[in-house]
């Protein structure tokens, strides 16, 4: 949409890098310069779902085109955060379809008047398919949650005189289909002794709920008709010098508002999870199961917390879930994470799914090509996928950097055996590097644990229970840390929301912070670690980390 078509590239110091060979256009943070205003469109925005049976209506009325309120009855609805959490009506919490959110914007007269400036709209994430109208064009589409996407709106603007006031209309449908990531299946329940006519579920296979809606902030930016479209930095080392390398696209020429926000973006909750990871002397993350908002992979930069980055290829559980269509997709998903975060310092590896079917021989295949298309969009960075597969039936492992292992032992079997942890996650390694002889990350390990339950013995679900399986644990890692283990992520930072099943108490509880934020018994046990770590290894010659990075890649 952009206009003007010259696209100049202009290369400020040396380029050793010729990456970004697939990534069409920039993805730039927005951010205020003297040549470049903001106007967030955070706040209350007018809001529908779509109730009719075949959730179709809005498009059958065309509510774009006017209005909402003209068309029915509008809730408010605050943008970020997920609706399903908002509202007292209970089927709003389970909504499966489109559902439509508006807003009307007054623009500064100068967008409107002045010709040399562009004006763009900016979407920060709508899950999961999205279509945007602006004055009832539509402008924009959008598949995909959890990234951004954007359009250069002048030309729908700056259209005479003064139609200063703008009305933005974004119709956001959550459905997951087997060839959406994470991908999912709508099953039809037809027994009518049992259900009513038409009823249907959303089926997922991924551990975490499936909240939608605009969940990120909306905002409109201006730059000149010349603005700089992309950025790429590369940093690399000469004899003792270290190198940054740029190249620049020029185109033309306080409270915890949990349990209501869903996971809509908040500053207050960010800063509070940086300060706790800092507390806990932890130094690194995987963006478990789908990338984050920018915000906080900048936060990651300013603090020094390395991130494995993930895209939503989570729940790819079924034989299906791995077709030409999915592929195509997952690639281009990969090359909208890899164009928006490549220049994070914090990102250290890209990871492009998590506990894949990767057993099955056509998972194979499609996990070679989702790796080869990231590793030619970022030859720099390692790749992963996250495994639980069998170490013998894996056909992924052979294309990833770096194995990435998830493993749930006197969790998920073994129940209450404690005593196993060590013995079982020993021949896990083992049978992993042997076969192998790559360096690897124990992404995954937990339990349940409920925040004020005590049991001496421990029994499961209680805080003892949960340390004393961290302590398990822990002590096998240590027997490999120093080989070729190279990274521990606990399973997991906080509680978070799930759907119901007799397995989750109100969401997965393997936090070691409650939601709201509050430390379990185990917080204190993994500060301890981490920080005693992070101590060992704080010289850069000492051999207690050279011996951490023998045989692994990043040496
Ligand atoms: C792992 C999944 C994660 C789940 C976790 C669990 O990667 O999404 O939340 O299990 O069961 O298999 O808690």
């Amino acid at each position: 949409m952009a206009r003007g078509s010259a696209v100049a590239w202009a290369a400020l110091g040396p380029l050793l890098w010729g990456c970004a060979l697939g990534l069409q256009g920039g993805m730039l943070y927005p951010q205020e310069s003297p040549s470049r205003e903001c106007k967030e469109l955070d706040g209350l925005w007018s809001f529908r779902a779509d109730f009719s049976d075949n959730r179709r209506r809005g498009f059958e009325e065309q509510w774009y085109r006017r209005p909402l309120w003209e068309s029915g009855p509008t809730v408010d609805m605050p943008v970020p955060s997920s609706f399903n959490d908002i509202s007292q009506d209970w089927r709003l919490r389970h909504f499966v379809g489109w559902v439509w959110y508006e807003r009307e914007v007054i623009l500064p007269e100068r967008w409107t008047q002045d010709l040399r400036t562009r004006v763009v709209l900016r979407i920060g994430s709508a899950h999961s398919y999205a279509i945007v109208w602006v004055n009832g064009v539509d402008t924009l589409e959008h598949e995909g949650g959890y990234l951004p996407f954007e359009a250069d709106i002048s030309n729908l603007v700056q259209v005479g005189p003064l139609p200063s006031r703008l009305r933005i209309t974004i119709a956001i449908n959550n459905t997951l289909t087997p060839t959406t990531l994470p991908p999912g299946t709508i099953q039809y329940l037809t027994d009518t002794s049992k259900y009513p006519k038409g009823y249907f579920v959303q089926n997922t296979y991924f551990d975490f709920f499936n909240y939608a809606g605009l969940q990120r902030s909306v905002l409109l930016y201006t730059t000149p008709t010349t603005y700089i479209d992309d950025i790429t930095v590369t940093t690399s080392v000469e004899q003792d010098s270290g190198l940054v390398n740029y190249q620049i696209s020029v185109k033309g020429s306080n409270l915890f508002k949990l349990e209501i926000r869903g996971k809509g973006f908040d500053w207050p909750l960010l800063v509070k999870d940086f300060n706790l990871l800092r507390w806990l002397g932890a130094n690194a993350f995987r963006t478990s199961h789908y990338p984050y908002a920018e915000e906080v992979m900048q936060m990651c930069d300013r603090y020094g917390i390395v991130v494995i980055d993930e895209c939503p290829g989570v729940g790819l559980a079924l034989p299906q879930f791995f077709n030409n269509v999915s592929l195509h997709h997952h690639m281009q998903v990969m090359e909208e994470v890899v164009r928006r975060d490549k220049n994070h310092p914090a990102v250290v590896m890209w990871s492009v799914a998590n506990e894949p079917a990767s057993h099955l021989e056509s998972a194979g295949y499609y996990l070679k090509m989702v790796i080869a298309h990231t590793k030619s969009l970022d030859p720099s960075r390692p790749v992963t996928f996250v495994s639980n597969s069998n170490y013998a039936a894996d056909k992924g492992a052979p294309y990833v950097d770096v194995i990435c292992l998830n493993s749930y032992y006197s969790w998920y079997h073994d129940y209450g055996h404690l005593e196993l942890i060590q013995l079982q996650l020993a021949t896990q390694f083992e049978n992993w590097y042997k076969k192998y002889q790559k360096p690897i990350i124990q992404s995954e390990y937990g339990a349940e644990t409920i925040a004020g339950f005590h049991q001496d013995p421990p029994l499961m679900f209680t805080e003892e229970y949960q340390k004393s399986l961290l302590e398990q644990y822990h002590l096998g890692l240590d027997q490999k840390r120093r080989k070729y283990v190279v990274g521990e992520l606990i399973w997991n930072f906080a509680d978070f929301m799930t759907e119901q099943s007799p397995t989750r108490v109100l969401g997965n509880k393997k936090g070691i912070f409650t939601r709201q934020r509050q430390p379990k018994s185990a917080a204190f046990l993994l500060r301890e670690r981490y920080w005693k770590i992070a101590n060992e290894t704080r010289y850069p010659h000492s051999v207690a980390k050279s011996q951490c990075l023998e045989n692994s890649l990043f040496t």
